[in-house]
């Protein structure tokens, strides 16, 4: 059975005091529930990532990263390692997220270098990619999404990918208020799954949990996630209110 994941990007949002007031909540409101074989995951910003654990220990709650860089240490001014991270508890990092492609130009080929240094690390990674509305108006979603796959995972050994976990976000539906509708998230979540098992093995291709990121709320969470190849969500807008956060996480 693949593992269920429902993940907070918290992108720019929540001060010191705030993550840790969202985080105390967070706690408090999935504490009953029973969560079988699923993760529940917050991202705060760097600043916040050490109090963040601190607050989350000997709770469901996971911390994780929104980014890294690929070098261990050197003159990189502004940027954190995973050394760091691992340093402060923090074991997983989120790589690819629309945002940092669009707005810090990282490109398939740096974040394969991203990507090569988490598992040297030991680490793990939720990898983001997708598709632009022009690529589905054009109707090369397809060829898109095989594309970031091949040039940023596809030279990674089948082992590695316990170390994956996927987050498919169309570009269109991120903060927009626009969601892929659950038939169009299965449908590219099953395309997924069978380029991996064309480049490595049905077992690779069945393991590997993907998420679906996008205005996800719960209102849709709940369709979007009962569809059997959508293994959980990113969320961003909803995952800063702690009602909305935890009713995603309900509806896993
Ligand atoms: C997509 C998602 C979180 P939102 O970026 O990764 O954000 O749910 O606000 O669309």
């Amino acid at each position: 059975m693949r593992t269920k994941i429902v993940a907070g990007n918290w992108k720019m949002n929540n001060d010191k005091e705030q993550s840790k007031k969202l985080i105390k909540s967070l706690k408090k409101s999935i504490k009953k529930m029973p969560l079988k074989n699923t993760r529940v995951i917050v991202a705060p910003t760097f600043v916040n990532l050490s109090s963040s654990v601190k607050k989350a220990k000997k709770s469901k709650i996971e911390v994780v990263a929104q980014n890294m860089h690929q070098a261990t240490n050197g003159a990189y001014t502004g940027e954190i390692s995973g050394d760091m991270l691992k340093a402060i508890g923090v074991e997983t990092v989120i790589l690819g997220h629309s945002e940092r492609r669009t707005y810090f130009g990282e490109t398939d080929e740096k974040l394969a270098e991203k990507v090569n240094t988490v598992l040297e690390k030991g680490m793990e990674t939720i990898f983001c990619f997708g598709e632009l509305l022009e690529d589905r108006k054009s109707d090369n979603h397809f060829a898109v999404v095989e594309s970031q796959l091949k040039n940023a995972l596809f030279h990674l050994e089948a082992k590695d990918w316990k170390s994956i976990i996927l987050a498919y976000e169309p570009v269109w539906a991120i903060g927009t208020g626009e969601t892929a509708s659950p038939a169009q998230a299965q449908e590219m979540h099953a395309f997924i799954r069978s380029i991996i098992e064309k480049k490595y093995n049905a077992k690779v291709a069945e393991q590997v949990s993907i998420l679906y990121g996008g205005s996800v709320k719960p209102t849709n969470a709940e369709e979007i996630f009962s569809k059997p190849d959508v293994d959980g969500g990113l969320i961003g807008g909803a995952a800063l209110h702690v009602d909305d956060f935890t009713a995603i996480i309900a509806a896993i």
